[in-house]
């Protein structure tokens, strides 16, 4: 039974027991809805309380349902029982008391948090907005202001936070059941008020912020449902029936709306990429201490990002300046977290962090991280002193962007032992991990390699060995892609533009710029060697670099950078070399709509990605998006590449590839698993 009730003496307990984190499944629903008018019907309880057992109170909706017809009974329903019980009922929170869940607290009589609950109405992740009350009942409570900072934020607050904004009467110790029962006694000795949330005077109005939180996000793209939000909340000043009856319009707008088609699936896709079956086959390898090799950008933040999740670190430099250099940058980190109040005093001062010189310092650690020059020889000469110092049972992983890990590996020795773990920097806040999987890797490494992800809270994702494994691949393709439009006619601001408008961060020349011109040069020289002579080849970046211009840390690059100004601004000499470079190649430049950059652009990703997983480099399309999401700041709102194919409509995608393919095939030439989805009829996620 996913909810139950009980007496205990006058007190009915309502007990919602639904793992893994009590969402309102239709049981749920209907079990909260019987039982409420179940126990306030009964003449021998005076109080009623709602818990929930396991480790949250209700996290919300079932996002599962999202895409099914609703159905009864409705958690509006289920919210106005509550609110409309002559029983007064107590809500008791622990965990995460999240959207729907916190709404089901709002419609109580008063609600009671264990101390280290967190309450949050973060529906606007997921393209909706809340939908039973919360828009309505939380303003009543703590005002517009208040409650528009949890709906816009999306972000749960403490309990704490909580009781000083009137969202919660009670932050008490104990279980919830203790709380529960303790709950239950004040309320009939008068200590705990209980009020219903809708005899409140509406919210007072806030036309000043309402309006500039709307000019806020007219400003971005993908805020159809904050937008709707905003209008819900506005609505909070009415009466309460209104104002119910907006918010339930408005929910209804965004459920059906393809950013909630595109967030929900990215929530989902993201927990999916984790559940490899290396985790059902294999036992992970036990780790505490973990050893970095390099203690430069990638060396230190790993490092950081180690010991913020509680593992010991040995980092080791080639000498004792490299080793200083990067112990003072992990220690720059771990100050800022402390400062940010991330990091508790005590625990930043009980690390175990060395760093030094000694290879052999290595020889204790279950995991070792190489985090080395970006240079196979480098590296292969590493993993051949790894494979010797390294305890027999450790786990040896590098943090190669793109190199052959299957070669690094053989030259362990040890192959079975070696993984890829490509981290994003800065390697402490990325979320993204791509765990690349070599030809020997044991699963019990993999294992290993996702259960460590995990506890670092990154989201890891499943690659094959591949240059560019599922993330760069497409990053080169599509930057490759932007250059031929640029020199067919675009300008480099022209498709920045035109990819941040669609919801980029920014576009690819900004990025380039931001991270520094001569990184892709220099992987465009190593690729020289091995790239087709047929195939089409943009030299403008080149160009670009042999001037020095690199970017942002060399005051030019594709943009200039004027002292103390805030980003770049186009470069007249940039735009005359890349005439040049037409007149060169006799090419006339054309116009290009923003509408054929994105399309292009966006086809290139689509179609690159499906070519990771027809080659079995990417596990499964949701991975593609999961990784261009959370590693490439493709927008959440449009769910990831794949699922914006899908919600574009994936036949006119394929046709746009065949189409864009007859003058370049190396971009376009459709990818077997589009063609077969198109021709089953079905989606790619
Ligand atoms: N519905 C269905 N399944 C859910 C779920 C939900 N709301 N939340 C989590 N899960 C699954 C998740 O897929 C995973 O499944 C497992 O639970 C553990 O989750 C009317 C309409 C609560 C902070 O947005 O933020 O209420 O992979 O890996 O890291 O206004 O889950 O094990 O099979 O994330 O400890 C609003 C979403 C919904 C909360 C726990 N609520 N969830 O994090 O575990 S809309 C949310 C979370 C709504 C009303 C509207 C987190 C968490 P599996 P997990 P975690």
């Amino acid at each position: 039974m996913v909810v139950t009730t009980e007496r205990h003496g006058k007190t009915g307990l309502i007990v919602v027991d639904n793992p893994p984190v009590n969402a309102l499944s239709q049981a749920v629903r209907s079990g909260i809805l019987e039982a409420v008018q179940t126990l306030d019907a009964d003449p021998e309880i005076d109080v009623i309380a709602l818990l929930a057992e396991g480790r949250t109170f209700i996290a919300g909706a079932d996002i599962r349902e999202f895409s099914a017809p609703p159905s009864e009974p409705l958690l509006p329903a289920v919210a106005a029982a509550i609110v409309g019980s002559a029983t007064p009922v107590v809500c008791v929170i622990h965990g995460t008391a999240l959207g729907g869940g916190f709404e089901m607290a709002l419609a109580s009589h008063a609600r009671v948090a264990l101390a280290g609950a967190k309450v949050g109405l973060p529906e606007t992740t997921l393209g909706i907005i809340p939908g039973a009350g919360g828009t309505q009942r939380a303003p009543r409570l703590a005002g517009i202001v208040a409650t528009a900072d949890l709906v816009i934020s999306g972000k749960p607050i403490s309990a704490g936070e909580a009781l000083k904004k009137g969202l919660v009467d009670r932050v008490v110790e104990g279980t919830p059941r203790e709380a529960a029962l303790a709950a239950a006694e004040a309320v009939r000795d008068g200590s705990l008020a209980t009020r219903r949330t809708d005899a409140l005077p509406p919210a007072e109005p806030a036309p000043d912020e309402i309006a500039g939180w709307r000019a806020e996000l007219a400003a971005r793209p993908g805020t159809f449902a904050l937008e709707q939000a905003v209008s819900a909340l506005e609505a909070s000043s009415g009466p309460i029936e209104d104002g119910l009856a907006t918010e339930r319009l408005l929910f209804e707008t965004c459920r059906a709306s393809p950013e909630r088609a595109a967030r929900v699936h990215i929530f989902f896709a993201e927990r999916e990429a984790s559940k490899v079956p290396e985790l059902k086959r294999a036992e992970p390898r036990p780790i505490a201490r973990v050893g970095v090799i390099g203690g430069g950008t990638m060396g230190a933040g790993i490092a950081a990002a180690c010991l913020l999740s509680g593992y010991d670190v040995t980092m080791v430099e080639r000498d004792d300046e490299g080793a200083a250099r990067g112990r003072a940058t992990v220690e720059g980190v771990l100050d800022g977290s402390v400062k940010r109040g991330r990091l508790s005093a005590d625990k930043r001062a009980n690390m175990a962090f060395s760093a030094g010189s000694d290879f052999a310092d290595l020889a204790d650690c279950d995991l070792v991280i190489e985090a080395a020059f970006e240079d196979m020889a480098v590296k292969k000469e590493l993993f051949g002193r790894l494979g010797e110092v390294a305890r027999a049972d450790a786990v040896l992983a590098t943090n190669t962007s793109y190199l052959d890990v299957d070669e690094i590996a053989a030259a362990s020795g040890r192959a079975g032992d070696v993984v890829g773990l490509h981290f994003f920097s800065p390697a402490y806040v990325m979320k993204l991990l791509e765990v690349v999987v070599g030809e020997k890797t044991a699963p019990d490494v993999v294992a290993t390699a996702f259960t460590v992800a995990k506890r670092l809270g990154k989201i890891a994702v499943w690659s094959g060995v591949g240059d560019g494994f599922i993330g760069n691949r497409i990053f080169l393709a599509y930057r490759r892609t932007a250059d031929i439009m640029m020199e067919d006619g675009a300008s480099p601001y022209d498709i920045d533009r035109a990819l941040v408008a669609w919801g980029l961060p920014m576009g690819p020349y900004q990025a380039a710029d931001f991270a520094g011109q001569d990184i892709g040069w220099a992987t465009r020289k190593r690729r020289a060697a091995t790239r087709d002579p047929n195939e089409r080849y943009v030299a403008i970046a080149d160009k670009v670099c042999e001037r020095g211009w690199f970017g942002r840390k060399t005051g030019r690059g594709f943009y200039l950078y004027p002292e103390g100004a805030k980003s770049g601004v186009p470069d007249p000499e940039v735009l005359a070399l890349i005439e040049e470079e037409r007149r060169a190649k006799g090419i006339v430049p054309r116009n290009f709509t923003d509408e054929e950059i994105v399309n292009r652009i966006l086809c290139t990703m689509v179609n690159e990605g499906a070519r990771a997983v027809d080659a079995g480099v990417a596990r499964q399309a949701s991975d593609v998006d999961v990784v261009m999401v959370n590693g490439y700041g493709f927008p959440r709102f449009r769910g990831g590449p794949m699922k914006a194919a899908d919600i574009a409509g994936l036949p006119g995608i394929l046709d746009d590839l065949k189409r864009f393919a007859a003058d370049d095939a190396t971009a376009f030439a459709p990818a077997r698993l589009i063609e077969e989805c198109v021709a089953a009829g079905r989606p790619l996620v």
